[in-house]
This record gives structure tokens, C-alpha cells and sequence, in this order.
């Protein structure tokens, strides 16, 4: 069983229990003393089967089970102390085996509620609010049942809710408040002089795109979706300039896997402010890393881009060779991009597929009729990738892979979650339940490149009540607390940084550092063992632990944050700073 499913047992089998224990003393409160027995024996069950996914989780690493150990556990013990002797008795009079059943299931509720309010990390604030909840819960239900409490009991009530409150607002203040992000910054002229510049122009606005027949209201550049292809060579320099006709919210553009220099990054707030109707910004830097990357703002990120505001930057090493392919994927008023196209290929012509994922979630690709080749991730040539057939790859959100084969003589079709997206004539049959590339494992291993960290970071992924803004909000959180309090990772220029990304939570979350590649170490514990992967855009999966490292080499302060926007827009965003 994974870690994921792990945890999504646990999750289930706690809100079983709980249902079981508050229905077994409701069932007791109305004197219904089969129902209730058979309840409660229900909820005992699963109340102790917990102590194998708790411990299972713990095993798998404490960050999954710190709160369940710490607070669920002896939650639960209390609860099995406290219901279990009266249902072995199983008392002529049920009704006195209602407040021992209800209390129960308060226990496994408030063991329940931390997990799922405040999760990682455990805090003696949270466990005593639940303490309290719990205390407050069974002694109402006491009053209401017509029993009166002992003295000794209200006033245990009353210093437990009074200690709890005192801690408690631990939940609510971060874990150290991050610094304001700094507005002014140092201007890097771009090292222009004397080399070939490819300039565009790109205008956002609103306008009405044609997708499969149907008008759909996007925000688009130049007023296209996706916008213009941004081509450029090797050591050309790029000059974009953004204009804003009517995106009231304002746009950027974000270079997304080019490690530009900081200020032109295009995070508003962070390297610029966001260009708002009327404005225009210049974007200038080097083209000196090859492959395929894509842009978009950066601006109300989670709106703008799945509107539109994105489009494709391939940089070539040299003049194209061959038929050299881009397919961003996208999902426009719930409609797939790019439309289907069938272009003939000569035998034996070299083909490169540039698959660019820019919605916010994974896809399924496959390409059919031919073996090929995974030549890149991220823009990063891969070493000694071998010839795969009849296999599918999976491609995060923001990421990036390109496909290499040799035209044959009969067609080849490239599938997107099952739909033919492209083809090079009448489309073979759409592939089966494939196997799923695992790029860890794929190509020719070689030694990570540093012996030891400078600094070592981690970030466990959840999702959590923030207490801190004007509103509450069910955020997705990082080490529990989201954007804006996440504290920012703070590095010096030259430090190896490792940063060891933890999930938690039930959903994928695509992680993206911004102006660095990383390099991957392990999943789980296993080192990957294949070509070096040096990644922008990379899956944790539920429970998965991902170990990173790259070299802190472009100073400036860099967003780090889920790359399903709507996560990084609900708390998930946090910063890379240098000191
Ligand atoms: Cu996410």
C-alpha cells in the first residue's frame, strides 16, 4: 500500500469511527439498544484499526503521522478506555452508555479535526483546543441527557478550555512571520551589446478565440490562444515587450523554466509590479539555455493563465533539422487545445515533439506507431535515454517533454488522455492501458554532483484553517502556514541547497522553483538512478517524499510555490531569498 492510499485510509477509517461512536450514543440516548451496541462495536473496530495506519504512517516517515501519534492516538485511547468497558457490560439500561459513547466519538472527532483543520506541524495548541472541544462536547451532552456533571468535572472543563485558549492561538499565528518582499531591486542591464536581438511585441486584452466551433471569451496575447510562438537561437538576445490594452487585474510575463536574471522574472510584487491597462514593460534577457519553456503572466496567475495568457518559447541550438513540433496543452472554457493536425512526414525524417503542459493539472501522453525517444524534461537534454515503445509519459503541470523519433513509412499519432492531438496520417488505434515511463529509473545515471548541503530545507505539503488573513480560509499550506506567512528559504550565492518536499495532503501538487533547475536525489527514499533529471516541474504525489538540490547561483528573490495555480493562489507560494 502507499503512502498516499495510506493516508486516505486513515482518513476514512477515523471519520467511520467517529460516525460510529456519536451514532452509537445516539442510538443509547434514545434507548435503541441494538442499534447502539451494534455501533459502538463498529466503532471500536475501527477506532483500533487505526493503530496500524497510524503506525504505518508513522513508519513511512513522522511527518505523516506526527498530529495522529501526538493527539489522535490518545484521543482514541481515551475513547476505547472510556466506551469500552460499558459495551462489554453492555449495560439493561442503554441510555447510561450514551455519554461514554458520545464522548468517544467527540475524542475521535477532535483527533479527526486536527488533522484535517491544522495537520503538519503538531502543535500543543491544537491538541489542547481538541482536549477542550472534547471536554466542552461531553459535558453538554451530560446537562442535555439530564445528568449533572461532578464539580470535579466542570472544573477540569473550565482549565482545560482556559489553557487551551491561552496556547491555542498557536493555531493562528504563523510560524514566524516572513518579511516584506522587498519592492526595489538592483537593475541588471542585460549584456546586450553586439549580439543578433529577436524582438516581440505582446499585447494582452480580452478577446473571443474560435475553439472546435465554439466562441469562447479568453484573455489572450495578440489575440491568440496560446499567444505567439517565441522562437529564438542560441545566444540571441530576447526583447518582449508586454503591453496591457484591458486586463483590468493587470498582467507579467513569466519565462517558466528560463532562469532568467531576477528582475525580469515577471512576478508582480516580487520583480516588478503587474502591467496594468495602458502600461507596457520590456523584458530582456539572454537566450543561453536550449530547449522548450513556455510564458505566461504571473498576474491573478490562476485566472490569467487558464484563460489564455500563455503561449511557447523554444530556443534552438542551432537551425531547425528535420520536423521540430510544439504541442502546449491546454483546457479553455473546458474545451482541449491544441485542435487535432494530421501533417505528412517523408520516411526517415528526424521528428521532435515539444509536449509543453500548461494547465494545472497532469496529463497522459502516448505516442503511437513508433518507438521513440523521452531527448529532454524541462529543457534539460537527458543522458543516454533509450528507445521506448508502447509507453506512456506523464507530464506535470508547467512541465516539458521532448519526444524523438525517426519517421517510418506508416503513421504516427501522439495522444493527449486518449485524444489524438497529432498525426502524421490516418490515426492507429488509441493506445491501451500502457505502462507509464518513470524518469528516475530512464536513461544513464551519473554521481550527484555534491558531497554534502549547505543548507537543507523541508516543506510539508497540506492543507489547513488560516487564521491570519481578514478571512478564514481553508488553505493549502506549507509546513502549516500559507502565503503570506510562509517564512522564506533564505540562501547565500554559492550554497548547494537541498530541499526535501513532503505531501500530505489528498491531491498532486506540482512543485515549480522559479530562476533555478533542481536537481533530483530520490522519491521516497529510493535515489533516482537514471540520467540526471534537472527539473522546473515536478509531481508529489499524495505521500510522496521528493529530495531536490541545486546551486544557488542567480541571486534575487524567486517564487517557489504548487504550480496548480489555484493551490499556489490558495496559500501555496512561498520564496527563495538571498541573504
Ligand atoms: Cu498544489
Amino acid at each position: 500500500m502507499t503512502t498516499g492510499s495510506l493516508l486516505a485510509a486513515d482518513l476514512v477509517i477515523a471519520v467511520l469511527a467517529a460516525a460510529g461512536w456519536l451514532g452509537g450514543g445516539a442510538a443509547a440516548a434514545a434507548r435503541r439498544r441494538p442499534l447502539a451496541l451494534g455501533l459502538a462495536a463498529f466503532a471500536l473496530l475501527a477506532t483500533l484499526a487505526r493503530a496500524v495506519t497510524i503506525t504505518a504512517l508513522a513508519r513511512a516517515g513522522w511527518w505523516f503521522a506526527a498530529e495522529k501519534v501526538l493527539v489522535a492516538a490518545p484521543l482514541s485511547l481515551a475513547a476505547v478506555a472510556a466506551a469500552g468497558p460499558r459495551l462489554l457490560r453492555a449495560p439493561a439500561d442503554i441510555r447510561s452508555a450514551a455519554v461514554p459513547l458520545l464522548f468517544a466519538g467527540y475524542a475521535v472527532s477532535g483527533g479527526l479535526l486536527v488533522t484535517v483543520l491544522h495537520g503538519y506541524p503538531a502543535s500543543a495548541g491544537a491538541g489542547l483546543l481538541a482536549v477542550a472541544g472534547v471536554v466542552t462536547a461531553t459535558v453538554v451532552s451530560w446537562r442535555v441527557l439530564g445528568r449533572r456533571p461532578s464539580r470535579t468535572v466542570s472544573r477540569a472543563a473550565v482549565v482545560v478550555a482556559v489553557a487551551a485558549l491561552v496556547t491555542g492561538t498557536g493555531l493562528a499565528a504563523a510560524p514566524g512571520a516572513a518579511p516584506a518582499v522587498p519592492h526595489d531591486r538592483e537593475y541588471r542591464d542585460a549584456r546586450t551589446a553586439g549580439e543578433p536581438t529577436r524582438r516581440f511585441t505582446l499585447t494582452a486584452g480580452t478577446a473571443t478565440v474560435n475553439v472546435s466551433g465554439r466562441d469562447v471569451a479568453a484573455w489572450a496575447f495578440n489575440a491568440q490562444v496560446p499567444g505567439p510562438e517565441l522562437t529564438a537561437t542560441v545566444g540571441d538576445v530576447l526583447e518582449v515587450t508586454l503591453r496591457n490594452r484591458d486586463i483590468e487585474r493587470g498582467v507579467t510575463l513569466h519565462w517558466h523554466g528560463y532562469d532568467v536574471p531576477n528582475d525580469q522574472d515577471g512576478v508582480p510584487g516580487v520583480t516588478q509590479a503587474a502591467v496594468l491597462p495602458g502600461q507596457e514593460f520590456v523584458y530582456r534577457f539572454r537566450a543561453d539555455q536550449a530547449g522548450t519553456y513556455w510564458y505566461h503572466t504571473h498576474a491573478v496567475s490562476d485566472i490569467g493563465v487558464r484563460k489564455g495568457l500563455y503561449g511557447v518559447l523554444v530556443v534552438r541550438p542551432a537551425p531547425v533539422t528535420g520536423v521540430d513540433v510544439t504541442v502546449p496543452v491546454h483546457t479553455l472554457d473546458g474545451l482541449p487545445l491544441p485542435a487535432p493536425r494530421t501533417e505528412p512526414v517523408e520516411a526517415g525524417t528526424p521528428v521532435r515533439l515539444r509536449l509543453i503542459n500548461t494547465d494545472s493539472t497532469t496529463h497522459r501522453y502516448a505516442l503511437a506507431g513508433t518507438p521513440f525517444r523521452v531527448a529532454a524534461i524541462d529543457g534539460s537534454d537527458l543522458r543516454g535515454p533509450t528507445s521506448l515503445v508502447d509507453t506512456a509519459v506523464l507530464i506535470p503541470a508547467g512541465g516539458r517533454y521532448d519526444l524523438v523519433f525517426t519517421a517510418p513509412t506508416t503513421p504516427v499519432a501522439l495522444f493527449v488522455d486518449g485524444r489524438a492531438v497529432y498525426s502524421t496520417g490516418a490515426v492507429p488505434a488509441t493506445p491501451g492501458e500502457w505502462p507509464m515511463l518513470d524518469p528516475l529509473t530512464y536513461g544513464v545515471g551519473s554521481p550527484v554532483p555534491w558531497t554534502r548541503f549547505d543548507k537543507e530545507f523541508t516543506l510539508v505539503l497540506d492543507r489547513g484553517l488560516d487564521l491570519s488573513g481578514l478571512l478564514p480560509r481553508y488553505a493549502h499550506t506549507v509546513n502549516g502556514a500559507a502565503d503570506p506567512d510562509i517564512p522564506p528559504q533564505v540562501v547565500r550565492l554559492g550554497d548547494v541547497v537541498a530541499f526535501t518536499i513532503v505531501n500530505r495532503s489528498q491531491v498532486v501538487h506540482p512543485w515549480h522553483l522559479h530562476g533555478h533547475h533542481v536537481l533530483v536525489l530520490s522519491r521516497n527514499g529510493k535515489p533516482a538512478t537514471g540520467s540526471p533529471l534537472w527539473l522546473d516541474s515536478f509531481d508529489v504525489r499524495p505521500g510522496e517524499v521528493w529530495k531536490v538540490a541545486f546551486r544557488a547561483d542567480n541571486p534575487g528573490m524567486w517564487a517557489n510555490h504548487c504550480h496548480n495555480l489555484a493551490h499556489a493562489d490558495a496559500g501555496m507560494t512561498l520564496h527563495l531569498m538571498y541573504s
